[in-house]
């Protein structure tokens, strides 16, 4: 999609970060009581060589194979707890705000402030997570009463790629002049949708909700507009990062905690498969823009693996660039699913000088890729 009149800009971003933080060194150290309580229990089948016994999970590794340092969540207690290894949370009523809508609207205030907007000025609220917290009705709809919206809400879920799929439909929406102000929201409670019990990914994710606000250059009033040069997105089916989590499972009579209904992955597959992919959709979508790689100031990408984004832009500029040309959140966050170059964004973003450009840019399950073109005002 090529820039056009009428001109539409981010005029706002907000974050939720959870109150608190597991530390590679205390996550390896409830996955290895874990797995000695698992491997004592089941001691004779493990020597009758019925049973593989659980290795230890290692901080080194986890630092060396990804860049992730620590991940914050929503509950801790749970999750560090090694009789269990999961979080706890406290089911509410029908008449209360869901845990999802509550950190969304969270997010969304503080993205609503920047912009120097209300709850009413928003006519449409997009919901946009790799997980929902419920089939209906949509948590978009329960953010858009919180907010005091207006217009419509809908949930939509691309995986990692969920909040630049969404940026686009709200681009649209308010060029076409279907809507005026957008409110796109990413709550990702990935904690209880992560199996904390498999070394292979147990350090992988943690919880955020992002918010950013779209509406027309002419109704945005915020100090820090950035105008939406162009939007691309693309998908191309793979099972390499999967979630069989779903409603016929009752049907099935699957066990739920069967491994395949939480995240599982072949990453070193996605990380072979979609750096090339990534690096040649931004190139492209650049391209369509009559841009270059190496004129963007900036790159907000997925936060999934440090040595994956240092690949993606090497194959972009050629060279090896630091955190100035792509700056990294997820020593500090973890992989956030479609939060994550929100969150670059969000921090990374206030050194720029009117007229610097830079690309917004998710991949993830689906595979599905996201960017986002964007310039200071
Ligand atoms: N501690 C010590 N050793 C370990 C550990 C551990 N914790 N884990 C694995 N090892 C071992 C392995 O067993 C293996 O041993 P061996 O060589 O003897 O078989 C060795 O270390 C190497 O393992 P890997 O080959 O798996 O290690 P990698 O170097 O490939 O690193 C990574 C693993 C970090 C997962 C890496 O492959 C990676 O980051 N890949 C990219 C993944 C990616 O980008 N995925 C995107 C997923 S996110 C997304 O799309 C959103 C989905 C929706 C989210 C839902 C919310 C939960």
């Amino acid at each position: 999609m090529q820039a056009s009149f009428p001109a539409v800009v981010i005029s706002g971003t907000g974050l939720y970060r959870p109150p608190h933080v597991i530390t590679n060194a205390e996550l390896v150290e409830a996955f290895n009581a874990y797995a000695d309580l698992q491997n004592a229990e089941h001691a004779e089948a493990i020597a009758a060589g019925e049973r593989t016994a659980l290795t230890h999970s290692s901080v080194e590794f986890i630092e060396k194979a990804s860049g992730i340092k620590q991940r914050y969540v929503i509950d801790k207690a749970g999750v560090l707890d090694p009789t269990r290894m999961y979080p706890r949370f406290t089911p509410r009523g029908d008449d209360q705000i869901s845990l999802m809508a509550e950190i969304a609207a969270d997010a969304a205030r503080k993205a609503l402030e920047q912009a120097g907007k209300t709850g009413a000025d928003i006519d449409a609220v997009l919901c946009s997570s790799a997980n929902m917290q419920r089939a209906y009705p949509a948590m978009a709809v329960e953010i858009q009463q919180a907010l005091g919206a207006g217009g419509y809400g809908f949930d939509m879920n691309v995986a990692c790629s969920s909040a630049t799929f969404a940026l686009e439909q709200a681009v649209n929406a308010v060029r076409s002049g279907a809507s005026k102000c957008v409110l796109v929201v990413n709550p990702e409670i990935t904690s209880a949708h992560l199996e904390w019990r498999d070394r292979d990914c147990h350090f992988i994710f943690g919880d955020v909700c992002t918010a950013v606000i779209i509406e027309r250059a002419e109704t945005a009033t915020g100090a820090d507009q950035w105008e939406i040069l162009g939007t691309q997105l693309a998908t191309q089916f793979s099972s390499n990062i999967r979630n069989n989590f779903g409603f016929m499972n009752r049907a099935e009579d699957r066990d739920p905690s069967d491994r395949d209904l939480t995240f599982y992955q072949e990453g070193r597959k996605v990380f072979k498969e979609v750096v090339p992919m990534a690096a040649a959709h931004i190139e492209a979508h650049l391209g369509k823009l009559g841009l270059a790689p190496a004129q963007m100031r900036r790159y907000w990408l997925h936060q999934a693996n440090q040595g994956m984004n240092q690949l993606v832009i090497k194959k972009l500029v050629g060279a090896d660039a630091g955190s100035d040309v792509a700056p990294l959140i997820l020593d500090e966050y973890a992989n956030t699913a479609s939060a994550g170059s929100i969150i670059a964004f969000h921090q990374h973003r206030a050194d720029l000088a009117a007229g610097d450009t830079g690309v917004i840019c998710s991949f993830g399950a689906g595979y599905s890729i996201g960017s986002v073109v964007v310039k200071k005002r």
